[in-house]
């Protein structure tokens, strides 16, 4: 354990540029051009697995088109929704990469696009041929594939949920009180990412309790308001629905409800706990309310519809976050590429009516501040933080956060010494912390503004933790490019934090502490047990590898264990109960 000192570094970092070299190995750097911008948050993009994984014909042809196989227009698709379609767009229309559209490639040319696939460019496009990443075969199939017309994937409605749903154990069925002897408040819903499973592990003793099938590549869990069913969202949208009273806690309910899809959440207002559960997807552009007790799926709204500010129409605005709100019966949906957080009122789906707030462009993920009233939101390709007043309905604030590409997961919320409360985000673009003010009553000044920003270990951090009963604040690195700063976390004391001061900060070797022979395993995602004594860190190792979970006592910052079983394959994050369950963050 380390503790180093930031004043220095920080007046080194003369701005963003700066602190993007930083986040960039030597070694990758060399490889691309002179002045890529590539970073961190370049290899953050959505991949669409399972889009990749659907058969499509060649569309109708046209004249000059190049000549391709079925076959070769197939591996080009998979290239294409695994690699390209997280910043240009399934359909090709353009996200926070450019279009893709016949129209401009054609215009463009093949050689144009060759070289532009070969080498990247200074706006964030990778350098594909050159980083080895796409071979030279490869890089002439993408660009013949940009010249034809894009496949258009199927959609997923009413009748293709109606088939994926299963009730495995009727409600009626289930246990009346709880069956098993689990801590349930206290367990951890670990993801394990590349297996396709969830692992229940005790909070108390460390034990595998179960390990249950999901969809696949994993992504997160939330718990029902009551605290007794579990929802878990795969990539590739399917929503499983466990009970965790049952002896053996167990899937009682699954569906699909897309071909890509990254959020879940349940109804938690007052009277309408466990009453709906809702999930967002990618593909296609939509989200769906469905029973709280089997998942039957109620209403589909589609998301596509016009930005907010251009007010021109886009085609796929992907659902990323979902939250519940705790003052209204509303689901808080961020939809991406049009810049709307919509507040669906769940009181009456046959006449739904949703409010429709204008807010900045790519929302992502965010969390509420530590009355619960208060949303704040990363527009992350905007480097910009919205804040929306859940008990009035109504947008507060938007504001530049400083650092580059806002990553706060759910944020973390904490006292600080002089700028009283506030609500923080790491970056993955830099290694900056940003600081707003959440206390429009006793900070009015400070509301809603950056109060302070510092800086933690590196950029590519993805998550930064606390909780009400810890004096620390954690920030982990996980795609920083170098092994020992993305294997490592840094610990900030709440006490000694200063206005305007970089704080002294705390760096744990968590990878090292999980004493992993092999690969390169990355730390990531802090989570407290219920007491807020412990966090956990995952150590997220390749898929043959071995992978751990490390355990640290929140007082000492020492070792407390190791959770190492080889059927924990690529855990990442980890969802304690209790917390989840009530918002503590
Ligand atoms: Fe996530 C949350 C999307 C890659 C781990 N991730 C979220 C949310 C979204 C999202 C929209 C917010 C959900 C909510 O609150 O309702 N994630 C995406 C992507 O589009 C992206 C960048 C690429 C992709 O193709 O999926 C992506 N995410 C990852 C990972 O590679 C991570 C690190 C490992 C993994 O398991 O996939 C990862 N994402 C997480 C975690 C959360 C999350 C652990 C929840 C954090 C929390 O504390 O609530």
């Amino acid at each position: 354990m380390t503790t180093q000192f930031t004043q220095a570094r920080k007046a080194l970092l003369s701005g963003a540029a700066m602190a993007l070299a930083l986040a960039v190995s030597p070694a990758l750097a060399q490889e691309k051009p002179k002045d890529h911008a590539d970073g961190p948050a370049a290899a953050y993009e959505p991949s669409m697995t399972t889009l990749g994984q659907i058969q499509v014909e060649i569309p109708g042809r046209k004249e000059g088109d190049p000549v391709m196989t079925q076959e070769e227009f197939q591996r080009g698709t998979t290239i294409y929704f695994e690699r390209c379609a997280g910043c240009h767009g399934v359909l090709r229309k353009g996200a926070t990469g450019k279009a893709l559209t016949t129209d401009i490639t054609r215009e463009n040319g093949y050689e144009y696009l060759h070289s532009f696939i070969t080498y990247g460019s200074p706006a964030g496009m990778p350098n594909w041929g050159t980083s080895g990443d796409l071979t030279e075969e490869d890089v002439d199939l993408m660009t013949r594939y940009l010249l034809l017309e894009p496949p258009a994937p199927p959609e997923f409605g009413m009748p293709d949920m109606q088939a994926s749903w299963k009730v495995l154990v009727a409600p009626e069925d289930r246990p009346t009180e709880k069956m098993n002897d689990i801590d349930i408040e206290n367990l951890m819903s670990v993801t394990l990412r590349d297996s396709g499973e969830i692992a229940l592990i005790d909070g108390n003793t460390y034990e595998i309790r179960e390990i249950i099938k999901t969809g696949y590549a994993v992504h997160i869990s939330r718990i029902s308001a009551s605290g007794r069913y579990l929802l878990v969202i795969g990539r590739d949208a399917k929503v499983n629905m466990i009970d965790l009273w049952m002896e053996k806690p167990a899937t009682v309910a699954e569906i699909k409800i897309g071909m890509e899809a990254r959020s879940v959440e349940t109804s938690k207002m007052e009277g309408w706990e466990d009453k709906f559960a809702i999930a967002g997807a990618y593909w296609p552009p939509q989200y769906v309310i469905m029973d709280g007790d089997t998942l039957e799926p109620l209403k589909i709204v589609s998301t596509r519809g016009n930005i907010y500010d251009e007010q021109t129409y886009h085609p796929e605005p992907r659902v990323a976050a979902i939250l519940s709100s705790h003052y209204r019966p509303e689901f808080i949906v961020n939809v991406k590429e049009t810049g709307k957080i919509l507040l669906v009122d769940y009181t009456d789906l046959k006449n739904l009516k949703t409010t429709e707030i204008e807010a900045e462009r790519f929302l992502h993920d965010g969390g509420l501040d530590s009355t619960h009233r208060y949303f704040i939101t990363a527009a992350n390709a905007r480097n910009k933080l919205v804040v929306i007043d859940t008990k009035e309905g109504k947008l507060v604030a938007i504001t530049d956060t400083e650092g580059l590409t806002p990553h706060p997961g759910r944020g973390a919320n904490f006292v600080h010494p002089d700028l009283g409360p506030v609500w923080a985000t790491s970056h993955l673009g830099d290694e900056s912390v940003a600081l707003i003010g959440t206390d429009p009553e006793g900070h009015a000044d400070n509301a809603w503004k950056i109060v302070d920003t510092f800086y933690a270990l590196g950029g590519g951090s993805l998550f930064i933790k606390t909780h009400p009963n810890s004096e620390n604040l954690y920030v982990d690195a996980t795609l920083n490019p170098d092994p020992e700063i993305s294997a490592s976390v840094a610990v900030f004391k709440i006490a000694d934090m200063k206005e305007g001061e970089d704080p002294e900060y705390t760096t744990l070797p968590i990878g090292e502490w999980a004493g992993i022979p092999e690969g390169q395993p990355r730390v990531v995602q802090p989570e407290f047990n219920k007491q807020g004594t412990e966090v956990w860190f995952s150590v997220w190792n390749a898929k043959d590898k071995v992978s751990a979970i490390v355990v640290v006592d929140d007082k000492t910052l020492e070792l407390k264990k190791v959770i190492k079983d080889e059927r924990l394959i690529t855990p990442t994050g980890k969802f304690n109960v209790f917390n989840t369950q009530k918002d503590v963050y």
